[in-house]
């Protein structure tokens, strides 16, 4: 799995993927992250050309991302075309769920990858059909560590935590939340259950990315969802 997401390339010596070789393996992963990038590159200039708002959704597994998305297709699709990419390593739930929701969806499944790169969603999006002045989410593996260096050629990325993984999580995994340009709090109903202290995980969030937005919000019931929608609107 390192070898193909770079995850070692941040890495000391003393890793164990790479201690025997570590300056090939240096290599390899430095020439897979810059091809990823030029052909990111291209992507975001396709979605430029085209009009098309592109978002990528990353997170632990189970924060919400499918959830919130289905609630933002149910409450946008009737003024706004919206079209998703679904990564995960296997299944099509999750695009299936979205078409259930309104939107066209393309599931890829990366298989023992544990992320999605800017050459597969190339590839997906010459199957969707996507429009001008559409949004285009790209909801990630869920995984907080390797997503963080795989430019998908996204406008925006947007992290979402839930209230149940720790207050502690943009400490622990400083790469993703540094790249994000948003990030959404999910599960805020279950604050009366959970030790999550909305106020420490924002000032965290903050120290590793001065520049990070937060929405506050709940899919279960509703709250903060309006803020999510206004700041999808602001954006194009
Ligand atoms: N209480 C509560 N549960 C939620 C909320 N949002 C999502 N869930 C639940 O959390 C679980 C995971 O939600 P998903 O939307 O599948 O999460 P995901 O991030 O798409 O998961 P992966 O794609 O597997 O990474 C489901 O049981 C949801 O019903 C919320 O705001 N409050
Ligand atoms: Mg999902």
């Amino acid at each position: 799995m390192c070898d193909t997401c770079g995850c070692s390339e941040t890495d000391d010596s003393q890793n164990h993927h790479n201690h025997h070789h570590p300056k090939k393996l240096i290599n390899l992963n430095v020439s897979i992250l810059s091809e990823n990038n030029r052909l990111a590159a291209i992507n975001r200039k396709s979605f430029e050309e085209h009009n098309i708002l592109s978002l990528n959704l990353v997170s632990s597994p189970g924060s919400g991302k499918t959830t919130i998305l289905e609630k933002t297709i149910e409450a946008l699709i009737p003024s706004r075309k919206i079209f998703v990419i679904e990564g995960d390593q296997q299944t099509l739930l999750d695009a299936d769920r979205i078409e259930k929701a309104g939107a066209p969806a393309i599931q890829i499944n990366t298989g023992s990858g544990c992320h999605l790169d800017a050459k597969m969603v190339g590839n997906a999006m010459q199957k969707l059909n996507t429009e001008s002045g559409s949004i285009l989410f790209i909801e990630n593996v869920g995984n907080l560590v390797c997503p963080a260096m795989f430019d998908l050629g996204e406008f925006k990325r947007v992290v979402v935590i839930s209230v149940t993984e720790g207050e502690d999580k943009p400490l622990k995994y400083p790469y993703m939340f540094k790249s994000s340009h948003l990030c959404l709090i999910n599960k805020s109903d279950l604050l009366p259950y959970v030790d999550f202290d909305v106020e420490k995980a924002i000032s965290y969030a903050r120290s590793i990315n001065p520049g990070l937005e937060f929405i506050v919000l709940s899919a279960k019931s509703g709250e903060g969802m309006q803020l999510w929608f206004d700041w999808l609107l602001r954006q194009g």
